[in-house]
């Protein structure tokens, strides 16, 4: 089952260990700072709890010597990906100056790292979406192989600065990937009273894209995705919308009460079928020496 599932994708054996260590290090991580944020040691904490999967899924498929990732505050598992450490973001949960982000001067979850090509973001979300599209510019100008790959929520999808991005990267054929990641919510927000379209990967068409909804649960299906969008980039065949679909396991950040706009059952039914547990399954028989 497993086995036959990544061959066909081209991943080996060793291949999607990796991307189940790093899926299962992201979540520790973040269930550590969880703990450090209610023990008073850390200031903040706002989680990729629920889209590891589709964050570790999409990494892999790129060029990790060669790729731009524009990553959201979600990302620890795209991060991780590309070469960032578990110290790394632990120097930035405690704002110490050797953390790599910004010395400890911006809050957790602003991720930039030269040498990686993790390029930093602003406050105000979606602004890395014209940064990507930038770099893609940049790059097809310089007759460079490059790709770049920028990721924000589905509320931050009704932001002008997604819509002005998408549509310069559709006239000029740049590649990008852009790639929601539909958690259900923002902040207190339903999907429902956030985005008219069935799904966000329907406004593609409006920038002459291909866009495609994947289960952001299923970390190989996202590979599978993320990896056919890089090689129309590189083939200079333009940009894609991906939406991968998960659900956002914890409160917005450490300083929201999710009880006051969702119901536990909801949570507790999602956590169930999260990634963490559809991977352990995965691996089951194969790795149980775990
Ligand atoms: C331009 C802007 N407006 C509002 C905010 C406050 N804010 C931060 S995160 C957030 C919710 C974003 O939701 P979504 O895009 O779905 O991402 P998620 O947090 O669910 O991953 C809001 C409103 C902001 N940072 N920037
Ligand atoms: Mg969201």
């Amino acid at each position: 089952m497993a086995e036959n599932r990544h061959a066909a994708l081209g991943l080996s054996d060793e291949k999607v260990l990796e991307m189940y260590e790093t899926m299962l290090l992201a979540r520790r991580l973040d269930e550590r700072m969880w703990l450090l944020n209610r023990a008073g040691k850390i200031p903040f904490v706002i989680s990729c709890q629920g889209q590891e999967a589709a964050q570790v899924g999409a990494a892999f498929a790129l060029d990790r010597e060669k790729d731009y990732v524009l990553p959201y505050y979600r990302d620890m598992g795209v991060v991780l990906t590309f070469g960032m450490t578990a110290k790394d973001l632990m120097l930035s949960g405690f704002a110490k100056a050797e953390d790599p982000n910004s010395g400890g001067r911006q809050m957790p979850g602003h991720f930039g790292q030269k040498k990686n090509r993790i390029v930093t973001g602003s406050s105000p979300v979606t602004t890395q979406v014209p940064h990507a599209v930038g770099i893609a510019l940049a790059g097809k100008m310089e007759k460079k192989d490059l790709v770049t790959f920028v990721t924000f929520g589905e509320g931050s999808s009704n932001q002008g600065d997604f819509h002005e991005g998408a549509n310069f990267a559709g006239v000029h054929k740049l590649p990008v990937i852009f790639m929601v990641e539909n958690n259900k919510y923002a902040i207190s927000i339903p999907y429902e009273r956030q985005v008219a379209a069935e799904k966000v990967s329907d406004r593609a068409i409006g920038y002459g894209m291909p866009g495609v909804t994947v289960d952001g649960n299923d970390p190989l299906e996202v590979y599978k995705v993320v990896k056919e969008a890089a090689d129309r980039g590189r083939q200079g065949e333009g940009p894609t919308l991906v939406e991968a679909v998960s659900y956002r396991l914890t409160p917005h950040s450490s300083d929201d009460d999710d009880r006051s706009y969702r119901a536990p059952d909801e949570v507790a039914q999602d956590k169930n079928e999260g990634p963490y547990h559809y991977l352990r399954r995965l691996f089951e028989g194969k790795w149980h020496h775990e």
